[in-house]
């Protein structure tokens, strides 16, 4: 059994208190927190995924699971932060899970990366409407957007939502990444946005954009 394997199993039990009890003894004894994050507890979510496609887990369960994996989250983010005081980048990254998708987890992530590679981000949490994407990228002068997606139903969603920011005029150029389950370098290519498969794709990216002269 590797040393992945019991954090793993216990967000699929959602025992939030173990959860968070075995993610302060990992740390303690050295374990890298992304390590902990990308091979214990992301796949965790994704087994759950399976497990309900299955049925043998429902989203009562889900849930439970989540706030499990979302305490043990808050234990690692100010480790990933501290990493970047110095970070150079300091403008706003706006985030946000479209309107009609409730799921949080891997944007708060991808938001936690931005944040430790030196970014203010902007959370605008989930379900939210393409105007108010359009009025915090102007209350904060945003070039960057990261936006999620994690349902096939919600993809429509994205593709409106790209579509009303192409259509304002920001006076200035303004970056879309998106990512979630369901999204494809096809699909990002499509909707005119730039695509990346997971939140240290979405930092190096945004790093980009940041330092590249407009
Ligand atoms: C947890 C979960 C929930 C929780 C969400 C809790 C929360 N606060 O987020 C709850 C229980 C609320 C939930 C609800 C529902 N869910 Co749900 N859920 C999941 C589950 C099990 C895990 C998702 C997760 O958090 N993964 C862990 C994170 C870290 O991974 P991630 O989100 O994929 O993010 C990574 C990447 O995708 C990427 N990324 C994510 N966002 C972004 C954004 C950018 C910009 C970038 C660059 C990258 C990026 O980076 C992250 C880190 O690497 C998935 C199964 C799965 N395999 O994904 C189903 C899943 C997404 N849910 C599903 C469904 C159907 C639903 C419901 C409709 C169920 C229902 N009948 O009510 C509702 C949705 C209601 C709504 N309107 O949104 C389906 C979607 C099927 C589909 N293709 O459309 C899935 C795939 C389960 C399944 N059946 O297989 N769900």
């Amino acid at each position: 059994m590797n040393q992945f394997n019991a954090i793993f199993q216990s967000i699929i039990d959602g025992d939030e208190e173990q959860t968070v009890q075995l993610c302060q003894d990992m740390l303690a004894k050295g374990c890298r927190p992304i390590d902990i994050l990308e091979k214990g507890m992301i796949p965790a979510m994704d087994r759950l995924g399976v497990l309900l496609n299955r049925e043998e887990r429902f989203i009562p369960q889900v849930l439970i699971s989540a706030r499990a994996m979302q305490s043990a989250v808050a234990i690692i983010r100010p480790l990933l932060l501290n990493k970047a005081e110095s970070g150079t980048a300091r403008e706003t990254v706006i985030v946000g899970t479209v309107q009609g998708d409730i799921h949080t987890i891997g944007k708060n992530l991808v938001g936690i990366m931005l944040q430790s590679a030196g970014f203010d981000v902007a959370d605008l949490g989930s379900n939210v409407s393409p105007e108010e994407f359009i009025r915090q990228i102007r209350a904060h002068n945003a070039r960057i957007v990261a936006m999620s997606a994690m349902l096939t139903t919600s993809m429509n969603s994205m593709k409106n939502t790209v579509q009303r920011l192409k259509r304002e005029d920001f006076g200035y150029p303004l970056h879309v990444i998106v990512g979630g389950g369901p999204i494809s370098p096809s699909f990002a290519r499509e909707i005119g946005a730039d695509f990346s498969a997971t939140m240290m794709d979405t930092m190096r990216r945004a790093v980009e954009i940041s330092t590249t002269k407009h």
